[in-house]
């Protein structure tokens, strides 16, 4: 059906015929023009012939759902901003929607005001992409500036403001005290809700410095609330170690000293992208900073990062944890690795401890810091944490 108005061009993808006529007849009554299609195969060939301003679509479709066709579009087009709407929102399809340059992941049922204004929000950000793009074509720069690129960041703007911090246990299971607490960042914004989104959304924009200088502030602001024994666990990105705030923004409050701070180091990341990090790292030691070396596991360069860093503490993912109390080929890793960190003078630490099997295996193991929910769940305040004995024990 050919559009009625004359306005920006809207194409509006869903397979209920129900809701592609609610949300054409809303955004008509704006004076926008709206081309409806069924599914994602339809909307390729609709978007062949016609270049449109938006694009809103559902996700969850037969065939071509709405992820696969962002992923068409973007083959083809940085600018058009694109809406997804679910009526199953999911973690996977937020995050999976944030890194293909989505502008808006809306739940349904979507408030009509709401479609309009996010649409409305959508087509100046295109002109505005459509300007850019045009002003560096001829400064002849090839800038792949996106409308997408527009909108995450004043999406990632707004979820700035809505991070906050939990902090988690670690303990000392020897002494049954608490050993450390680690600060874990997370999100109450709408649109960026998961921490991955919010890391995703930095990592795309390169604003990995924002976001750290947030939450360093946001995890520090609170370290007069524990003893002065018990060290803070502070989750750095390989670039905040070359962040000159990372150090005045701790010298800043006397109640902060390095010795109480442990800088956590994730494995995951190409450390050798960053040039300098082994000095950088070193001199922050030399300051009484100690460092981690995080998320520690199968399947990852662990000798390199561990000579490159010489970390004070090696934190074991998760995934080695998990099963461990019956996996045997994990006790043996796990085994390994306490006996090469002892050599070293290195602390470990299992994360993601669920289970008492778990526990007494890691205890037996020699792995005397232990971290988890059976402890304890990260939480706003620093949450006591749990010593439960096994109920064997108790003789029952
Ligand atoms: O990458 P890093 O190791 O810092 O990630 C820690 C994450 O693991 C946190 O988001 C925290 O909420 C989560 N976590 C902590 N303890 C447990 C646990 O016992 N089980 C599971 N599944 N997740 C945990
Ligand atoms: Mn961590």
């Amino acid at each position: 059906m050919a559009p009625q108005n004359r306005g920006p061009h809207i194409l509006v993808v869903d397979d209920n015929p129900r809701v592609r006529d609610v949300y054409r007849r809303a955004l008509e009554r704006q004076g926008f023009a709206v081309t409806a299609a069924v599914d994602g195969e339809s909307a390729i060939l609709a978007m062949k012939g016609t270049s449109f301003d938006v694009v809103v679509t559902d996700i969850d479709m037969p065939q071509l759902n709405g992820i696969r066709l962002l992923e068409r579009i973007r083959a083809q087009d940085l600018d058009v901003p694109v809406v997804l709407v679910t009526g199953l929102p999911s973690m996977e399809t937020a995050i999976q929607s944030v890194s293909l340059g989505a502008m808006r992941y809306l739940t349904k049922p979507v408030p009509l005001a709401e479609l309009v204004e996010v649409v409305s929000q959508a087509v100046s950000l295109h002109g505005i992409a459509r300007a850019k793009r045009e002003a560096w074509r001829l400064v002849g720069a090839t800038d792949r500036f996106s409308a997408d690129q527009a909108g995450l960041s004043s999406t990632f703007d707004r979820a700035l403001d809505k991070v906050f911090v939990v902090y988690q246990p670690i303990i000392c299971w020897s002494s049954r005290t608490t050993y450390a607490y680690e600060a874990l960042l997370r999100s109450r914004d709408r649109y960026l809700s998961t921490t991955a989104s919010v890391i995703d959304a930095a990592d795309r924009l390169g604003r990995f410095r924002d976001l750290g200088r947030v939450v360093r502030r946001t995890a520090l602001e609170a370290i007069d609330h524990i003893d002065p024994e018990i060290a803070l666990f502070v989750n750095l990105h390989p670039s905040d170690l070359f962040d000159d705030q990372l150090i005045a923004g701790i010298e800043a409050d006397p109640e902060v000293t390095p010795g109480r701070i442990v800088l956590e180091i994730t494995e995951r990341a190409a450390l050798k992208e960053f040039p300098g990090v082994r000095e950088r790292v070193a001199m922050l030691r030399g300051m009484g900073f100690r460092i981690a070396l995080d998320d520690v596991g199968a399947g990852y360069s662990g000798l390199t990062s561990f000579s490159l860093l010489q970390p004070d503490v090696a934190k074991l993912d998760m995934a080695l944890i998990r099963d461990v109390a019956t996996d045997t080929t994990k006790q043996t890793l796990v085994r390994t690795m306490v006996r090469m960190c002892r050599e070293l003078n290195i602390e470990v630490i299992a994360e993601g401890v669920e289970t008492t099997d778990e526990r007494d295996t890691l205890v037996d193991i020699g792995c005397d810091l232990l971290q988890g929910y059976l402890f304890g769940r990260p939480a706003e305040t620093f949450p006591v944490p749990s010593f439960r004995q096994l109920a064997t024990a108790a003789g029952m």
